[in-house]
């Protein structure tokens, strides 16, 4: 056994809560084991890691359970405290980073699903609420980080650069999976210049692009999932 103890991740492909604790783990160079899970035929293991919630990603530590993506990366940091570092030391920043992930899971991501599931003035309205949340994570993240991108750290993708990158830089596939023509339906480039300006960034650093899902594939997998054709 690795000196790390055996690690074991239950993730999904195309989650983005998977992804996050998968570039955690190898961005710490950390050997883990990945089990796919069929979410509509949960196995006995993930029942068992998370009985309360019954989600993907579960990280097993020498067999003992940690739930939720968020928690995840925090364990992971405090657990290999001397490889790259996720959050910053400092604890009012870290909270800070902390509050916009947050802030991006709670509301932004369900905000994205809202669009998806609406249609007409309900899906225009949907959209409306979309941009104005992506404006205040920008504005948030202006006024609370004026001096340093919190998507990094130095040359490694941090805490938040993770939680965002691996959901935003899949908007696309989104878009292609859900609507019958292949153009932007849920995101607004022009109106959240900034907002996208991070996720190229993001989607340009080599531990992201070379772990995103493959594009095909995503598309066909939401296409599974979601598979609608809303006429606006
Ligand atoms: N807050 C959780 C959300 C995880 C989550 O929603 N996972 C989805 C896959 S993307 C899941 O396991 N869904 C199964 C279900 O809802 O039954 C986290 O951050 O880990």
């Amino acid at each position: 056994m690795d000196e790390s103890g055996e690690v074991v991740l239950l993730g999904t492909f195309g989650s983005s809560y998977s992804k996050r604790v998968e570039l955690a783990l190898k961005l710490k160079g950390i050997p883990f084991a990945y089990v796919e899970e069929d979410l509509t035929s949960k196995s006995d293991l993930l029942l068992r890691s998370n009985p309360v919630h019954q989600k993907v990603p579960v990280l097993l530590h020498n067999g003992r359970p940690i739930c939720d993506s968020l928690l995840i990366l925090e364990y992971i940091d405090e657990h290999w405290c001397n490889a790259p570092k996720l959050l910053p030391e400092d604890p009012y920043t870290r909270s800070q980073i902390r509050f916009w992930a947050d802030f991006y899971d709670q509301k932004v991501k369900l905000a994205t699903y809202h669009v998806l599931k609406t249609k007409g003035k309900d899906q225009d309205k949907a959209r409306e609420d979309f941009v104005g949340l992506l404006r205040v994570f920008e504005e948030g993240i202006q006024r609370d980080f004026p001096t340093k991108s919190p998507f990094f750290n130095g040359e490694n993708l941090s805490f938040l650069g993770m939680v965002i990158g691996t959901s935003a830089c899949s908007y696309q596939a989104f878009e292609e999976a859900t609507f019958e023509e292949a153009i932007s339906k849920i995101t607004d480039r022009e109106r959240n210049a900034l907002f996208f300006s991070w996720v190229d960034e993001l989607k340009a650093h080599p531990l992201m692009s070379e772990n995103l899902p493959p594009h095909g594939q995503l598309v066909a997998k939401l296409k599974a999932k979601f598979f609608r054709t809303p006429k606006v």
